[in-house]
C-alpha cells in the first residue's frame, strides 16, 4: 500500500518551487515545514527552493503560472487546506484549484504537484497535515522525481 521512490540521488541542480497559502496556516505551515525539510533532506540547496506565500487556494494556479514564468523552476509544489463549510464555496475553489493546477502543468510543460488537502472539518484537516497521515513529505519528492523526470525529457 501507498507510495515508495526510488532510492535516487539529487546529483544534478534542481530549482523546485514551494506555493503555500495563509488560509489555514495552522494546517499548511507543518506541511510547508515537511516539505521544505524533505528537500532538503535530499540535497537541494537553501537558494535552489523558491518560496511564494499567497492569500487562499483559489490563488495557486496564477502564483504556479508567475513562478513558472519567472524564476525556471524544474518543478512546483502547491499547498494549501481547503475546508468545507456551509456553502457550496468549496467545491468552486477545490475544482478550480484542481483543474487550474492541472491544466498548467499540461501547458507549460513543468510539473506541479498537487498539495492542497480537501477536508469536511478542521479534525480532518489537522489529521492530514500533521503526522503519520500527512504526505506532504511524499510531494517533495514527487518533485523532486518529476524535476528530474523533466529534465531528462527536455
Ligand atoms: C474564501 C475561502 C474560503 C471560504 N475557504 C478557504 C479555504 O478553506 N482554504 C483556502 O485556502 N482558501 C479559502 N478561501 C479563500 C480563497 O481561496 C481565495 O483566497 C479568495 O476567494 C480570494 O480569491
Amino acid at each position: 500500500m501507498g507510495l515508495t521512490f526510488p532510492d535516487r540521488k539529487v546529483d544534478e541542480k534542481l530549482r523546485i518551487g514551494v506555493i503555500y497559502t495563509r488560509w489555514n496556516a495552522e494546517f499548511v505551515g507543518p506541511m510547508f515545514k515537511d516539505v521544505k525539510d524533505t528537500l532538503s533532506d535530499n540535497g537541494l540547496k537553501e537558494d535552489d527552493i523558491v518560496l511564494m506565500q499567497v492569500p487562499g487556494a483559489y490563488e495557486l494556479p496564477i502564483a504556479a503560472r508567475l513562478m513558472c514564468a519567472s524564476q525556471k523552476v524544474d518543478a512546483v509544489v502547491c499547498l494549501g487546506v481547503l475546508i468545507k463549510g456551509e456553502t457550496d464555496h468549496y467545491e468552486y475553489i477545490a475544482s478550480a484549484v484542481t483543474n487550474g493546477l492541472m491544466d498548467l502543468q499540461l501547458t507549460l510543460s513543468t510539473p506541479i504537484v498537487f498539495g492542497v488537502l480537501t477536508c469536511r472539518d478542521e479534525e480532518q484537516a489537522k489529521a492530514r497535515s500533521l503526522g503519520d497521515k500527512s504526505h506532504a513529505g511524499d510531494w517533495a519528492l514527487t518533485a523532486i522525481e518529476m524535476a528530474q523526470l523533466r529534465k531528462s525529457q527536455m
